[in-house]
């Protein structure tokens, strides 16, 4: 047992039997293949409760020595999400006409994706991610975070997670190079843009590209 000067706390938790580990292992297996990637999205309101709930959900992810170096900007102010939108589509149109290469929009091509970013306005709420590679400390000096990428990654990952899980869609955008949004939502120096992710409800007449997943012996590599 960890014996040193910090607090340590009793941990234990509800266990099951190998029967119900493969039951609720495949049940969520089954419920995590539904969620898709959605572009087409309904501007229905969804409360913002909900989103702070999933943001809180997101922050509950593991981190480089607990740093927790991740700010969750939520946005539904129409206003902003038309400048976010005007100023991602700028940057787009020139990755898509000519900064990304043919074999870059060849591999995008089965998914239908193009400059024009309309979900940043339409959707109700956009998160955007940022990770903070250091902080601040109050004398002025800074104090490094590690595993910033990893982190913020899995965090992201428990967000898109918490979305499915609210019944919503979510789409991960990357814009870039994504600074501007950083200038946008005039964050502090310490932070950088990491994810643009639009939630909301799917749009009723929503489509998603026939797409397949790996199989099991393309992805696992097993050594018993
Ligand atoms: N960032 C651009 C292009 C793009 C790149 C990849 I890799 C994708 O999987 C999807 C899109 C965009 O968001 O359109």
């Amino acid at each position: 047992m960890s014996a040193n000067d910090f607090p340590f706390i009793d941990f234990t938790r509800e266990t099951y039997s190998a029967e119900e580990m493969i039951e609720r292992s495949q049940s969520f297996l089954e419920w995590a293949d539904q969620r898709r990637s959605v572009r087409d999205f309904s501007d229905q309101p969804v409360p913002k409760e909900v989103m702070e709930n999933i943001l809180m959900t997101a922050s509950t992810a593991p981190s480089g020595a607990h740093k927790q170096p991740w700010t969750f900007c939520l946005i539904s102010n129409s206003a902003l999400k038309s400048r976010l939108r005007a100023l991602a589509e700028e940057e787009e149109k020139k990755s898509y006409g000519g900064r990304m290469s043919d074999e870059w929009l060849e591999d995008l091509a089965p998914l239908g994706t193009d400059w024009q970013k309309e979900f940043i306005d339409i959707a109700p709420w956009i998160v955007v991610v940022m990770k903070r590679p250091y902080e601040m400390q109050e004398d002025g000096t800074k104090r490094q975070n590690y595993y910033v990428s990893e982190s913020v990654g899995l965090a992201s990952g428990f967000l898109l997670m918490a979305v499915h899980h609210a019944g919503l869609v979510a789409l991960t955008h990357t814009p870039s190079p994504m600074n501007f949004i950083a200038k946008a939502l005039n964050r502090p120096e310490n932070e950088r843009p990491f994810l643009l992710i639009p939630v909301g409800y799917p749009a009723k007449d929503a489509k998603v590209p026939d797409l397949n997943r790996k199989s099991k012996q393309d992805v696992i590599a097993i050594y018993d």
